[in-house]
């Protein structure tokens, strides 16, 4: 079967759909083509933090009903050593920015209940996706669905399938760079119905290793503890996660946990990956098909949807004032910001975890940067103003 669109979207993830309804918002025709179906999509528990771009978008889109009665605002966050919490006044040190938590799952609900009631469609279970006459004026997307072949001819194709996508492997090798930090753990996740330890969040920086006291509303919460790689998740019941999160927590912080039934647990690896250019011909890459954080800054979903953000004004520019100027300058634009969120979350990521090389001294110096933290507004300030997320423009 043959289709036609103007704007191709490989990947119904939050880069994909974010990018789908800000183009449909200008009158421009997508068609989304996934991999998966819609329950595994939405069902995937991933990012609890939106940036105010983010919160932003998603109020432009008016995709905001549910986010304004259920999101949890924050003004601040904690950093704990040894135990020892302090609170950073994220919107003290920044004209009164904001963070909001809310799950990476509810905004897929969102996403995905207002294509439908909007009609932005979307294929879903597409198998052998991939991509051709990318270096040329006519572009196209081929897949099989139920044993039936399919091609898109369109404008534009927008890779948004993440990582292990098909998207950037399309980028021939002699043009792709790839830079890439693995680093040697990986994070244990727990979700449990039981109301969070603090208000607020909890990054906790402790002898046995690194610890997060997270939360997706007033009645569950999510914690993460540095874990090693090859571990299985199998040896970790219930009491040993909680033990261990409350050790590293520390006893103050310990004696506000409530324990309970952990479901969905698992290990999650840690990397810092960027591909550059995220433009070739007439694919563009946007979000984890172009770069990967560690989940520490909370800065993975927020970047896609500052790429989209870049690349949907862009192709509007295209459509409506016949300019190039925005999609010749997307790669470099996103980049840059991608870049600075790739420096904020390693930096975050080494000061708060224990690495198996460190030694005394790297162990002092860490302290050292935490004691630091907790003293200077002006390091306060710099913390607070990567979390919330730098503007659009600083980019
Ligand atoms: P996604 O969400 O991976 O979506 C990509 C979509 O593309 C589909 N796909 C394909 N479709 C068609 N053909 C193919 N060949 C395809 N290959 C893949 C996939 O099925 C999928 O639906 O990428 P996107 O949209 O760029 O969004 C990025 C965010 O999802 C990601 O950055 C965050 O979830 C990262 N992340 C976290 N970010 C945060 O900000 N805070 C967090 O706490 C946080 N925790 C996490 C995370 C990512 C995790 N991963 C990747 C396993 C925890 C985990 C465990
Ligand atoms: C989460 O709630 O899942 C979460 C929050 C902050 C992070 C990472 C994950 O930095």
């Amino acid at each position: 079967m043959r289709h036609r669109t103007q704007v191709a979207i490989i990947g119904a993830g939050p880069a994909g759909m974010f990018l789908a309804h800000m183009l449909r918002a200008d009158g421009i025709d997508a068609l989304v083509i996934e991999r998966r179906d819609r329950a595994y999509v939405e069902g995937r528990v991933r990012a609890g933090v939106l940036e105010q771009g983010t919160v932003a978008l998603m109020r432009r889109l008016g995709l905001s009903d549910r986010l304004e009665r259920e999101g949890l605002v924050h003004g601040g966050t904690n950093l704990s050593v040894d135990g020892d919490v302090f609170r950073i006044d994220m919107a003290a040190l920044t004209d009164g920015a904001t963070v909001t938590v809310y799950g990476q799952q509810e905004v897929m609900r969102d996403l995905f209940g207002a294509a439908e009631a909007r009609g932005v469609p979307i294929v879903w279970d597409a198998e052998d996706v991939a991509l051709d006459g990318l270096d040329g004026d006519h572009p196209g997307v081929t897949w099989r669905r139920e044993g039936v072949a399919h091609r898109l001819d369109c404008d534009f194709v927008v890779g948004c399938d993440g990582y292990h996508g098909v998207s950037r492997g399309a980028i021939p090798a002699d043009v792709l760079r790839t830079f890439e930090r693995v680093y040697p753990f990986g994070w244990l996740g727990g979700l449990a119905d039981v109301p969070p330890a603090c208000h607020e969040l909890i990054y906790a920086n402790h002898e046995r290793g690194f610890a997060l006291a997270s939360m997706r509303s007033p009645t569950r919460s999510r914690y993460y503890i540095q874990c090693a790689l090859d571990e299985d998740v199998a040896d970790w019941s219930d009491d040993r996660f909680w033990d261990e999160l409350c050790l590293r927590l520390g006893r103050d912080t310990a004696a506000t946990v409530t324990r309970g039934t952990l479901f969905e647990k698992s290990i999650a690896p840690l990397r810092s990956f960027v591909a550059e250019p995220m433009r070739w011909g007439r694919l563009f890459l946007a979000g984890d098909a172009a770069h990967i954080v560690p989940p520490t800054g909370a800065k993975g979903m927020n970047l896609a949807v500052s790429d989209v953000t870049m690349l949907g004004a862009a192709l509007a520019e295209h459509y409506r004032d016949h300019s190039d100027a925005g999609i010749d300058h997307y790669s470099a634009r996103a980049l840059a910001r991608a870049w600075k969120a790739e420096r904020f979350s390693w930096w975050f990521t080494s000061i708060t975890h224990r690495f198996p090389t460190m030694d005394a001294f790297d162990r002092r110096i860490q302290v050292a940067e935490l004691d630091y933290l907790r003293g200077s507004t002006a390091a306060q300030r710099a913390l607070a103003e990567n979390y919330v997320g730098l503007p659009l423009e600083a980019a």
